[in-house]
């Protein structure tokens, strides 16, 4: 980078950090994108001086709210509950509701700016926004599950509304959960309206949604591998987590000929030789809806290896696909990938790598696919959901399979275009961001200062 540029983005961080100064996750997902977005905006005379970084950063509303609820016992429990309406220049709010005792504004914020990004690259009008509570579905019932997602919905169902903020599902928020949201949603305001995505097939659904992030990491890496010379088809793939993105990941994998060997849980991973198929990936579905987090039990019903308290990465494999949770691949992770000669690493999940384990993987030239390139086929069946929704209508599981896997080779082209090296190297950070920067702010300089 030019020493120009290098002090222009400092400028820029130390004014966002001291305006959030206890907001880690979101000062490390804006310094993503403005190392990559300022030099771009510094040479471009359409967008210089327009203060359109710094009108970015700034969320247009943050709701937070008080969500009580009465547990099993009969005990009260409060929880604190948000919706970060970050930026609506291309479409209404879009962006998912994250149930994980993770959770605070500062975690909010980094999706939802995240999500701008992501949604823009897809091509379809959806503005950013991320919500959710530090409610965690571990060791709940059925029972408390569905009380907290309606009292959380009596407060959320005034901020929302099919043209103004749609939610869908994230970590914590599956089919079940979104089925209690959206029951709440209809009954305080007597609407069958496509207010969430993700809903079941039966009630207003888009066939494929479930699936949809998973496959489309995968279409994202196959395009990204073609580029290369080479194809998904053959290689064994490292995965993390077991929820809703790695499920997607090892169908489509296992689909395209290649093979799944690990998942993850919080508790360690497991080693799979045989690659995770058949009856195993059912019950990845059961794993997660025993809300217990963890996946020994898999290990102990395919009596297979499990590692405790260590992390897939380890693993000498062809491709790392982190699925799980943002931060869970560090500078030591990357440094053994790199040693294992492992192409590339593709994110499944929002911002699994830490910054230093990006810079490690991209200066020893390996593959490198950020979450909001390669994941934005969930958030983009979610806009395709709301199209089906607007027409009442309902698309076969091939057409959304079909218009998903055009939406990422759409994707991959469009980064390319802005993340090609002179020396061939492919960075797809600096292509995302870019790609997903110019829609958005070319809609903000059209409307004006709002
Ligand atoms: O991170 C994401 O893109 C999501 N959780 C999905 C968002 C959506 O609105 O489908």
């Amino acid at each position: 980078m030019a020493q120009k540029h290098m002090s222009a983005v400092k400028d820029f961080m130390d004014y966002v950090t001291a305006r959030n100064p206890h907001e880690p996750e979101f000062l490390s997902a804006v310094r993503e994108v403005a190392e990559t977005v300022i030099p771009f905006i510094e040479e471009n005379p359409k967008y210089k001086g327009k203060k359109i970084m710094e009108r970015l950063v700034e969320p247009e509303r943050v709701i937070m709210f008080r969500v009580p609820w009465v547990d099993d016992k009969g005990e009260i429990q409060v929880n604190r509950g948000y919706r970060v309406q970050f930026n609506s220049a291309i479409g209404p709010y879009k962006g998912g509701l994250r149930f994980h005792s993770t959770v605070n504004l500062s975690v909010l914020k980094f999706l939802g700016f995240e999500q701008i990004f992501k949604n823009s690259l897809t091509s379809l009008p959806m503005g950013g926004a991320k919500g959710g509570s530090d409610f965690s579905v571990r060791g709940k019932t059925e029972a408390e599950i569905m009380r907290f997602s309606q009292a959380f919905m009596q407060e959320l169902f005034r901020h929302i509304g099919p043209d103004t903020d749609v939610p869908a599902g994230d970590i914590g928020v599956g089919g079940r959960e979104l089925g209690y949201l959206f029951g709440m949603y209809k009954k305080l305001k007597n609407e069958f309206t496509g207010v969430l995505t993700g809903k079941g097939a039966a009630w207003g659904g888009s066939l494929i949604r479930p699936e949809a992030t998973g496959y489309g990491v995968v279409y994202f890496a196959e395009a990204a591998l073609n580029h290369m010379g080479k194809t998904i088809k053959g290689m064994e793939v490292a995965v993390s987590g077991f929820g809703n993105v790695s499920w997607g990941v090892v169908k489509k994998v296992n689909q395209l000929g290649g093979k799944v060997v690990t998942l993850s849980g919080p508790d360690g991973y497991i080693y799979d030789p045989d690659g995770v198929k058949g009856e195993k990936v059912d019950f990845m579905l059961r794993l997660r809806a025993s809300n217990q987090d963890i996946i020994r039990p898999y290990a102990e019903k395919f009596g297979v290896e499990f590692f405790p308290g260590k992390k897939p990465w380890e693993r000498k494999v062809d491709l790392a696909i982190p699925c799980a949770i943002q931060n869970e691949f560090d500078e030591n992770d990357a440094r053994m990938v790199v040693q294992n000669k492992v192409i590339g690493v593709v994110e499944g999940a929002n911002m699994p790598l830490t910054h230093e384990a990006v810079q490690i993987i991209q200066e020893n030239r390996l593959l490198y696919v950020p979450g909001k390139a390669a994941n934005a086929g969930g958030v983009a069946v979610s806009g395709l959901e709301m199209s089906q929704n607007a027409m009442h209508l309902q698309w076969s599981a091939e057409e959304v399979d079909r218009r998903l896997k055009q939406i990422m080779e759409n994707i991959h082209r469009n980064t390319l275009k802005y993340g090609m090296l002179p020396d061939g190297y492919v960075d797809y950070k600096k292509g995302a961001n870019i790609a997903g920067f110019i829609k958005v702010a070319d809609a903000m300089l059209a409307q004006g200062v709002v």
